[in-house]
């Protein structure tokens, strides 16, 4: 009988939590062997709500849910944590610039960067969820220079699942037939949805769908997905969103399935020519709990432009983030 590991989620309360909580206690996450010690974070008026969510999942008797912590307090939830997943940030209101929004959302992940470093297990799994999502983990990152830089991810996984859903649609294969498609840079409208690698059952993508459709359909539909769902929905992405939060943590945790890739946000080591450090979208191996950028792939001019594009929002976002004093 495997020990528990102490999971720590932010945002616990919020509409994402109440779908990824119950898949995290199931086993989705790290297994239907892998006990787990749920650790959540809210802000102090949402308590009470968490309090509600924590009665269901007790309510659901789930054998591999070993013990519940909930605070306020980020040294308590993130206390010995193995993984963290930050799902809870400030979200865009109408009439934000980019500045406010990452200085908001600064005064949540500089704090919890620090208590990162001072608490979490020296191995802790660190997932971004909450947006900017690439440049909140850079946030965290900075400021838990104890830790290892590259335990700091940042979420594409979501868009990276829409982009093989959108393709096996188009292509009428189920979503078991489609590898090796990459999300690079970031989670934004900039994002570069990439099919030169794809394959649909060994063919290429791009041997199957024409060219127009590619540029012109296929990469904004991926990348303006989260619009779409809250103009259907009027609410944004939330299971959608913890279901790739427990795809990243899984593949991760476990290992990909051998021959095959997916996306994760990463601190650039400089390849494919992103600027080192920038928390990019990148085509990743995992096993053995460790993540490896898949390299030699070829980059055409089209790809080097939208690749190029992304990383300049991100080169962006930090230059904002250091003017602030974040990083
Ligand atoms: P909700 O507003 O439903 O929930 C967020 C929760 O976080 C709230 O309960 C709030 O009280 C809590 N919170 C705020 N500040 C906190 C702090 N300092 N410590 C702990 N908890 C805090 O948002 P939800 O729909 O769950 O979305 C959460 C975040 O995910 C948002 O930032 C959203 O933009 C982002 N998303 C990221 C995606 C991605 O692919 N990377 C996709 C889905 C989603 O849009």
């Amino acid at each position: 009988n495997k020990e528990p590991v102490r999971v720590a989620v932010t945002g616990a309360a919020g509409q994402i939590g109440y779908s990824l909580l119950f898949r995290i206690a199931s086993g989705d996450m790290l297994g239907k062997d892998q006990p787990v010690i749920l650790q959540l974070l809210e802000v102090t008026p949402a308590l009470k709500a968490l309090q509600g969510v924590v009665m269901e999942l007790r309510d659901c008797a789930f054998p591999l849910l070993a013990d519940i912590v909930t605070s306020d307090d980020a040294e308590v939830a993130f206390k010995d944590a193995d993984y963290a997943l930050l799902v809870g940030a400030m979200p865009r209101k109408a009439g934000m610039e980019r500045g406010d929004l990452l200085s908001a959302n600064g005064g949540i992940f500089k704090p919890q960067g620090e208590a990162l470093n001072k608490v979490a297990s020296r191995d802790v799994k660190v997932l971004v969820v909450g947006n900017p999502a690439n440049t909140n983990a850079l946030i965290a990152q900075q400021n838990a220079p104890d830790l290892n830089p590259g335990q700091f991810t940042a979420m594409v996984r979501l868009d990276h699942n829409r982009a093989v859903s959108q393709l096996a649609e188009k292509t009428g294969k189920p979503v078991t037939s489609i590898q090796n498609l990459t999300i690079w840079g970031n989670h934004s409208s900039t994002q570069y949805p990439d099919l030169s690698a794809a394959t649909v059952d060994g063919t290429p993508a791009l041997d199957l769908v024409d060219r127009e459709w590619y540029e012109k359909e296929y990469i904004p539909t991926v990348a303006k997905r989260g619009a779409a769902i809250i103009e259907a929905r009027g609410a944004s992405s939330a299971a959608s969103a913890a279901s790739a939060a427990i795809d990243h943590m899984r593949d991760w945790a476990l290992g990909t399935p051998e021959g095959q890739w997916v996306s994760m946000g990463i601190p650039s080591d400089g390849s494919y020519g992103v600027p080192e450090g920038l928390i990019y979208g990148f085509p990743v191996k995992c096993s053995g709990g460790k993540y490896e950028i898949v390299q030699g792939l070829d980059v055409s001019d089209f790809s080097r432009g939208k690749m190029d594009a992304t990383a300049q929002e991100l080169q962006e976002e930090r230059d904002e983030v250091r003017k602030l004093g974040l990083v």
